[in-house]
Order: structure tokens, then C-alpha cells, then sequence
């Protein structure tokens, strides 16, 4: 795997833990969505590996979600190739036949967000200063039917026809509450909860829990598989909007801004 990648797997126990490494802040640009999906697909054919803890060795964040660099004035066919590394991320995590956990020990926003809610188990740092949630509307950017569909499958439709039309970033404890995480321990324990949980879903036989898992997930997915073309033309079409990348390019103007 690449440098941007660590993938630690344990034999004796079955379980992998992939930290992202991708400084800053862990944005999910094309290469590093590529190099995402290819470990877990290695991961996925090895028949011995049956759990896999996601988590990040930046400090302080999770993961900015997508690479907003590769939506800002990049041509039609980039913006293509990006939508369905992303659309692959998605229907890899979502769909994986091995047990995910997020540990999420840092800020978590936008497609960081949908990373973890991929998972089968969210273990997010009790840390105020971090914050989770699709805030997708407040750069003025629409999360398509696929996040949005993967949020009310996690906390139901009115938390998320909120949290959508708000761009709603939450607090760990208000993430908690609203059942958008399960679980908050201090930011040293996070990765060590999340293998402790693993063991006690890896007590469940793995035929009956893949199954149940695909039963809950497939509808969903069986909607973006059969839509990916027309998914990624939508995205396209909108995201290379004039109005759009003004509201990107402001965005990242504010995100400089912040800093200085
Ligand atoms: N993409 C690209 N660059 C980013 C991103 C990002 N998502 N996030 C941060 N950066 C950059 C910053 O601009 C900064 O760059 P520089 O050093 O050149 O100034 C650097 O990373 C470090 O960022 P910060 O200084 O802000 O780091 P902090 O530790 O202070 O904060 C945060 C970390 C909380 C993660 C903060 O950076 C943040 O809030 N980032 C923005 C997160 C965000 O809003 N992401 C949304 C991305 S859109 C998405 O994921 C789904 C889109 C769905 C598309 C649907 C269209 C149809």
C-alpha cells in the first residue's frame, strides 16, 4: 500500500486497523481514494481478515472529507474520475462483508463523516472541540441521495432531513444522543475501545452477521450500483456550475481565512 495508507493486520485476531496518513487533514482526494480502495480490497480477499478498524494518525481530525481541490476548477472528466473514487469508496465500505468499525479521533465533517458512517460501529473521541456531520449545504453543495439515503439509515429520516437542510456539524455528545455515533471514550482510548468492541462482534458467526448486515445495506446499494452512470453526470453537470465553484472557491477562501 501507499505511504498515505498503514494497514496493521494481526493474524492471531483476524483484525486489520488502516490509518489514514495523508497530511493535513486527511481529505479524500482521488489518490487517496484509490489507494483506500485497493487496501480494502486486499483486505476484503483475504479470507483470514474478518474485522477492520478505521482511524486516523493526524492529529485532531478524522477526516476533512472530500478533497475539495479536486471539485474546484478542475475539468468535466476530472471531476468524473473523482465522483467514482468516491462512488467506490462508498459502495466498498458499505457493502464490506468484514466487521468496520470508525474510530474516529478527530474532526469528522462531510464525506469524513460518510466514511464513518459506513462502519457497522462509530467510537468517536468525547473532545468538544470536534465535530461530525454531512454540512454539505453550508458550501452551498447538495450531498447526493446516496449520503443522504446512508444518514437516515443511521439515524432516521427527520434527524436527517434536519441535519441535511442545516449542513449540521455535531458535537460528540450531541452525536451520541442522536445515535450518529455509539460510543464516546477519551481520545487515548478510541483505538483501544474500537478492538475491544471487535471482539465481541467477531463472537458472532460471520455467515449470519454478513447476512444480516447485506439484508440491512443491499436495497441501498442496489440503488447507486444500478444508477452509478447517471450519479456521476448529475455531479458533473452540477458541480462544474459557475454558482457552484463560486460557492467552492468562498468556501476555501474562508477556510484560509480562519487560519490567519
Ligand atoms: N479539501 C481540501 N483542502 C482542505 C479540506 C478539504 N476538504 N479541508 C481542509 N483543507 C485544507 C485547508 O484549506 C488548509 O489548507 P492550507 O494549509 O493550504 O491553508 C489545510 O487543509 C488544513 O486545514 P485547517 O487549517 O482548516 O485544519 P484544522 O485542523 O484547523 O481543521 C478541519 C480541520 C476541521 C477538518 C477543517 O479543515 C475543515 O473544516 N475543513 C473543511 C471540511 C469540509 O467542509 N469538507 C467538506 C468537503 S465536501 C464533501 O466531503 C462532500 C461533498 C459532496 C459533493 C456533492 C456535490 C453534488
Amino acid at each position: 500500500t501507499s505511504q498515505k495508507i498503514k494497514v496493521d493486520f494481526d493474524q492471531s485476531s483476524g483484525v486489520a486497523v488502516m490509518h489514514m496518513q495523508s497530511p493535513p487533514v486527511n481529505s479524500l482526494s482521488l489518490e487517496f481514494l484509490t489507494d483506500v480502495c485497493i487496501a480494502l480490497e486486499k483486505l476484503e480477499m483475504d479470507k483470514s481478515c474478518r474485522g477492520l478498524v478505521i482511524t486516523s494518525s493526524q492529529p485532531k481530525v478524522f477526516s476533512a472529507g472530500l478533497d475539495i481541490l479536486d471539485m474546484y476548477g478542475k475539468s468535466p472528466e476530472h471531476c468524473a474520475e473523482f465522483w467514482k473514487a468516491v462512488q467506490e469508496m462508498w459502495l466498498k465500505f458499505y457493502g464490506s462483508n468484514m466487521i468496520t468499525i470508525a474510530a474516529v479521533n478527530g474532526s469528522s465533517p462531510a464525506g469524513g463523516c460518510l466514511l464513518s458512517m459506513t462502519c457497522d460501529y462509530r467510537i468517536m473521541a468525547d473532545n468538544p472541540r470536534y465535530s461530525i456531520g454531512l454540512n454539505e449545504t453550508k458550501l452551498g453543495i447538495v450531498a447526493p441521495f446516496w449520503f443522504k439515503d446512508t444518514m437516515v439509515n443511521t439515524v432516521g429520516h427527520r434527524t436527517t432531513e434536519m441535519a441535511l437542510q442545516l449542513g449540521l456539524l455535531y458535537s460528540p455528545a450531541e452525536a451520541l444522543k442522536i445515535g450518529l455515533v455509539d460510543q464516546l471514550v477519551h481520545e487515548d482510548q478510541v483505538l483501544t475501545t474500537a478492538t475491544e468492541t471487535m471482539t465481541k462482534w467477531l463472537a458472532i458467526p460471520d455467515h449470519a452477521r454478513q447476512l444480516t448486515k447485506s439484508m440491512m445495506r443491499k436495497p441501498t446499494i442496489d440503488k447507486l450500483a444500478a444508477n452509478r452512470e447517471a450519479d456521476v453526470n448529475n455531479f458533473v453537470k452540477f458541480i462544474t456550475k459557475d454558482s457552484i465553484q463560486k460557492s467552492l472557491g468562498m468556501y476555501l477562501e474562508m477556510l484560509k481565512r480562519r487560519k490567519a
